[in-house]
């Protein structure tokens, strides 16, 4: 099958489970390695110690499959229909949990969805050439791998973007022993704007972002990042980043909404995947391990813990000034649990100096 041929099934296969095939690309990435362990260095990683660790993968993403001779990357599509409020309307709402938290178990949709694609290029090409499906969790760069394929570049705000389709996709990868034709790719000048995408002169992630986390373009700076400490930080969350759960308990979207090629976001979640509904953040601060499960159960929120999502609410609630909050306070003072404990003590003090302010 001439390697034409091949990208056509791939396309059609991947479509038609909902997904997006962006290309085929070799298992070498220099001059990212260089920009990530730069970034390490500079310890703008915050507390996210796993990224030092398993550094011969990340390195030699090849290593993950013996013999894998490239990586076909895949997109799973996860907008819902969030917009960002221009010209003067306020981001309305109870806070609320960044798009791609908002379906259960990505992890085994996505690789049921590869193995189906897989097998079946396998069947059509006549082999029984060996795969591996990465799907988020693996120790490899997969910003670094995508973007040398095709379709997309990377952005300001650290994402890699489609041209036409936006970022609101995760990213998954499928190492191969075939020996598949890599991409040959236009290079998107970082400075320009083009059909093949590029920010140009646009700095719009840069300003919207809350925090500063962009202050440096195409670098985040994961220690002001609301996304980490929502998600990924375990003990309590500093009180200058407070105002801002206000928008977000878990995760952030903010600097991709505001980004132009979103606008249209054309992509959506497939059809077949149902969004979950959460309860409200009176019940998230006071779940029980139960209620957590059933709750939460298979969801990206997972990896917050109970605890943390706890955390989460309770400050989203002294900032909202929710009308439940001294109920749920009630009821969170009844544990010694960490961070809720040290949580608890940074709220009576942030609404004692609001009061005395008043
Ligand atoms: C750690 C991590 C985080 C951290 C750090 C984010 C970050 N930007 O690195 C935190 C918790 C903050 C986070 C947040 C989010 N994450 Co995250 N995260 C990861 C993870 C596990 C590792 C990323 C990593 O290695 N970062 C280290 C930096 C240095 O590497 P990098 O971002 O790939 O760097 C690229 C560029 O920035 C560039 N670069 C780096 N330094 C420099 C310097 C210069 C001068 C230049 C020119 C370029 C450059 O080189 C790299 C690629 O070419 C990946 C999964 C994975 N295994 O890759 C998901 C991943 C990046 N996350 C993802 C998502 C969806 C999110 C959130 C949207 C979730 C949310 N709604 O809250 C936010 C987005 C925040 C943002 N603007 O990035 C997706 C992104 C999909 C996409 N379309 O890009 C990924 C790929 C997971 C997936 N499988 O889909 N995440
Ligand atoms: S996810 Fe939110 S806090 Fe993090 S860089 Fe983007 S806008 Fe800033
Ligand atoms: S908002 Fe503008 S600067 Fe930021 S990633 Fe999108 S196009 Fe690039």
């Amino acid at each position: 099958m001439s390697s034409n041929l091949i990208r056509l099934v791939l396309q059609e296969l991947a479509e038609s489970e909902g997904l997006k095939f962006f290309g085929i690309v070799p298992l070498k990435y220099d001059r990212d390695i260089m920009h990530f362990n730069q970034w390490l260095a500079e310890k703008r990683h915050a507390g996210m110690g796993f990224l030092e660790k398993n550094k011969i993968f990340r390195y030699h993403p090849g290593s993950l499959l013996p013999g894998a001779r490239v990586a076909i990357i895949f997109g799973f599509p996860y907008a819902q229909g969030d917009t960002w409020p221009r010209h003067g309307e306020t981001f309305e709402g109870p806070s609320r949990v960044a798009q791609y938290g908002r379906f259960k178990d990505y992890h085994r949709l996505m690789k049921a969805k590869l193995e189906r694609v897989m097998e079946s290029l396998n069947n059509q090409i006549a082999t029984s050439a060996s795969y591996r499906i990465l799907v988020d969790s693996a120790p490899v760069l997969e910003r670094a791998l995508a973007v040398q394929s095709a379709e997309g570049f990377i952005g300001k705000n650290t994402c890699f973007i489609h041209p036409e389709q936006g970022s609101f996709f995760l990213l998954s990868e499928v190492l191969t022993e075939l020996d598949l034709p890599v991409d040959v790719k236009t290079q998107v000048a970082p400075d320009k704007r083009s059909a093949e995408g590029g920010c140009g002169k646009c700095n719009r992630c840069q300003v919207k972002c809350p925090t500063g986390a962009l202050d440096i373009e195409y670098q985040i700076d994961a220690n002001l990042c609301l996304s980490y400490w929502t998600i990924e930080h375990r003990g309590t969350i500093p009180e200058r980043f407070w105002p801002w759960l206000k928008y977000y308990y878990f995760g952030c979207d903010i600097c991709q909404l505001v980004c132009p090629y979103n606008e249209r976001s054309r992509y959506s979640l497939p059809v077949t995947t149902s969004v979950r509904e959460f309860p409200p953040l009176y019940e998230v601060a006071t779940m029980s391990q139960a209620n957590y499960e059933e709750f939460f159960g298979g969801t990206p929120l997972t990896r917050a813990k109970r605890n943390g999502l706890r955390r989460n609410a309770l400050i989203a609630m002294t900032v909202t000034e929710n009308s439940r909050l001294d109920e749920a306070l009630g009821l969170a003072r009844k544990d010694n649990e960490s961070p809720i404990k040290e949580t608890l003590e940074q709220i009576d003090l942030w609404r004692g100096q609001k009061t005395a302010s008043d």
